[in-house]
């Protein structure tokens, strides 16, 4: 199944429908609100990388000024959803082509009736054009009028971000504006051009900050007539010129039919690369394509600046920062399909790493620390207090930006297994080297010897599992810190071996010193690591001494188990806000046996908040099921992943897609039940486990240069 389909408008879904009716071409994303606007919408388009200074987010993604304004006037009446009788409704999102369309036979208040076809895209053929058409075919005789805008007057939820620098005319069908950020002085240009099916003139209303053209053409019964809306957009980030840019862009397309060919024949490309089908099970196969869909519209193809927010470009949730969820849930998704992506978004956190230097610095420690919320120039973004959920009036300290440390083992391993996947030692020694011998310089000045314990930890950190906080040793910070370290040793081996120059001078801007690499050895063999003689792994120092809990005894239930316990008395549950120990169990499946797995999955899985936690686990959760042959359990979870976006089952799909839960969808189809496994020598080999309603499952991946086709189940 490729399409998403709505057959009627139901304004209290509006904010999850305009999430994901989102469209882009990873340069942009635009919000799937109407052209007419309806009140109560959350109309947005993000550009990466034009963040803008914002009260306690410190920097978010400034909303773009809009270019889809439309407005159809039919006979002296407004075309809007909100009036009139809406006689029938569709709207498609077409994710081969990444068209969406909207049809409505509409009867305004005063009994015209009239069917308007909108379509849209943002072309990924050249990502600084969008393009919009509309199709009115009226059953009555009169008049249609097209107002078509550019509007700088948006904001962020109230907060405004933009100033306009001039806007003016370029010719009869072509008018233009640019504005500028207010902080970071980023300019943004558009430029709209307009065809009709019809020759009569567009009027220019040089409404301030709201170009507009006018045309008025005669309305017959069943005769249709059409508007094409090509709007270029160019910022300075892209260009010392972004009008020029945008003009240019604007220009270019000969018209919407040949627009749509180079759109279409771009998306197929892009699909040839990942593309996933599942026989006899159309709600998993939409979710996993739209899914990537949404991650694909995300991804940056041309720019390694930037990064994909934990809402991908698709709401206002997260104010487009980036987390862990980008090299763990979404990062193997383009690793393993489209590895140009990926080297993106890694040479982004390269590009950080002055950042991460300093933030190490400045809490006493060495190498490098990424921010738990990055954005622009990879400082910490992550707010410091946010509105308590229990009493709004009340501010909530979030711990995030100062104790989630794993943060950066999370950076060095997904660099690592791009490296892994893609062979690609050039790029490794160049940029992934650097990120993973400054982050196990990071982790080794961070551990302390615990005289007690006989060893080295980590104390005061939050883990995944972030329902609790300020704890010691946490196991996924521990097991991925020494495997942070311990690779960077094979790393410097491996330079010295096949990169002696770059291995030279990493030793020498790193100062890896031999008494340097000598303690990072020690911390690495010492590592606390709470494994009991059984295999059970204690998630943190003190774990297994905190209450137990039957989540059972709280269903039915609508709330996550930290806002049934609390903020602070959570900490004192062994409740799970996902899986943690499980997480770093999956990550490095060499390091443990299949009876560990089974034992801290048993342990674990009935004390994990999994319908009200973080969106992040279910897909994780599915996936280690899978290993241990739960497969209807692995299923269940799955479902949960999948209808977080297209379900809205967590409610809160309006505040932009769960991208690393798509991600997470992606790994559990390819790597859970498709079994996947990739062996250090670069073999590979699957081990399926389908639902038993599959009938078939194929997915594509590229290996070191070379498409592979799995096919698992009936031909
Ligand atoms: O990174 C996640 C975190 O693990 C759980 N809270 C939400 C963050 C952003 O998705």
């Amino acid at each position: 199944m490729w399409t998403l389909d709505e057959t009627s408008f139901d304004p209290s879904k509006q904010r999850h429908k305009e999430t994901i009716f989102t469209i882009g071409n990873g340069y942009l994303s635009t919000r799937g609100a109407f052209e007419e606007g309806h009140s109560g919408e959350s109309r947005a388009t993000f550009v990466h990388g034009v963040f803008d200074a914002a009260p306690i987010v410190f920097t978010e993604l400034a909303n773009a000024p809009d270019w889809l304004s439309l407005q159809v006037v039919l006979d002296g009446e407004k075309f809007s959803l909100a009036q009139g009788e809406v006689l029938e409704y569709h709207r498609q999102l077409d994710l081969r082509t990444g068209v969406l369309t909207r049809r409505v036979r509409w009867k305004s208040p005063n009994g015209k009736i009239a069917e308007l076809r909108f379509e849209r895209f943002a072309s990924l053929h050249d990502e600084h054009l969008l393009a919009l058409r509309c199709q009115v075919t009226p059953e009555f005789e009169g008049e249609i009028e097209w107002r078509a805008a550019l509007n700088a007057h948006v904001d962020n939820e109230g907060l405004r971000h933009w100033n306009v620098t001039r806007q003016g005319r370029k010719n009869g069908q072509t008018v233009w504006l640019e504005t500028i950020t207010r902080q970071s002085s980023i300019t943004l240009a558009l430029a709209m051009r307009l065809l009709s099916s019809h020759s009569a003139a567009f009027d220019y209303w040089d409404a301030e900050g709201q170009p507009t053209l006018c045309q008025r053409v005669p309305a017959r019964p069943g005769q249709t007539i059409t508007l094409t809306k090509f709007v270029g957009i160019a910022t300075s980030r892209d260009s010392d010129h972004p009008l020029v840019l945008a003009l240019e862009s604007a220009a270019r397309p000969q018209g919407w039919e040949a627009a749509l060919q180079a759109q279409t024949q771009a998306w197929a490309r892009e699909w040839e690369q990942c593309e996933v089908s599942i026989a006899g099970d159309e709600e998993a196969e939409l979710a996993v394509r739209f899914s990537l869909f949404q991650l694909l519209i995300a991804a940056p193809r041309h720019d390694n600046r930037v990064n994909i927010g934990a809402k991908t470009l698709s709401g206002f949730g997260y104010r487009g920062h980036a987390f862990w969820d980008t090299e763990i849930f979404m990062l193997p998704v383009f690793t393993f399909t489209a590895p140009h992506i990926a080297r993106n978004l890694l040479e982004y956190r390269h590009l950080t790493l002055p950042a991460a230097r300093e933030k190490a610095r400045q809490a006493g420690y060495e190498g490098a620390w990424f921010a738990w919320e990055s954005a622009d120039t990879g400082e910490e973004v992550t707010p410091t207090w946010v509105p308590d959920f229990h009493d709004k009036k009340k501010l909530a300290r979030v711990w995030t930006g100062d104790l989630a440390i794993h943060i950066s083992a999370d950076v060095a391993y997904g660099a690592w297994q791009y490296w892994r996947i893609t062979g690609q030692d050039d790029w490794y020694a160049r940029y992934g080297a650097e990120l993973v011998l400054d982050t196990a310089k990071f982790f080794a000045s961070r551990a302390e010897w615990l005289e007690e314990r006989g060893g080295y930890g980590y104390r005061d950190v939050i883990g995944p599992d972030e329902y609790h906080d300020h704890v010691d040793n946490n196991a996924y910070t521990n097991i991925l810190a020494r495997w942070n370290i311990e690779t960077a040793l094979e790393t410097l081996t491996w330079l010295e071996h096949h990169h002696p120059q770059r291995a030279a001078e990493l030793k020498e801007t790193l100062n890896l010193t031999p008494e340097r690499l000598a303690h990072w050895q020690d911390v690495a063999a010492r590592m606390i690591l709470n494994v009991r003689p059984d295999g059970l792994i204690e998630q943190f120092d003190g774990f297994f001494r905190l209450k137990d809990v039957n989540l059972a005894d709280y269903e039915p239930r609508t709330k996550s188990m930290h806002e049934i316990f609390g903020i602070e008395a959570a900490n004192h549950y062994q409740v799970l806000k996902q899986p943690d120990v499980l997480m770093a169990l999956y990550l490095l499946p060499e390091r443990f046996t299949p009876e560990q797995v089974r034992i801290n999955y048993d342990y674990y899985t009935p004390r994990t908040d999994h319908t009200y936690g973080s969106s992040l686990g279910p897909s994780m959760q599915a996936i280690v099921a899978c290993q241990m042959g739960d497969v209807d359990e692995a299923y269940e979870h799955f479902l949960h992943a999948a209808r977080a976006d297209l379900r809205d089952v967590r409610g809160n799909a309006g505040d932009g897609i769960h991208a690393a839960s798509a991600g997470g969808i992606w790994q559990a189809v390819v790597f859970g039940f498709g079994g996947l496994r990739i062996h250090p020598d670069g073999s590979w080999e699957t081990h399926p486990r389908l639902p038993s309603h599959w009938k078939n499952l194929a997915f594509r991946f590229t290996l070191r240069g070379q498409q592979h086709l799995v096919t698992v189940g009936e031909a």
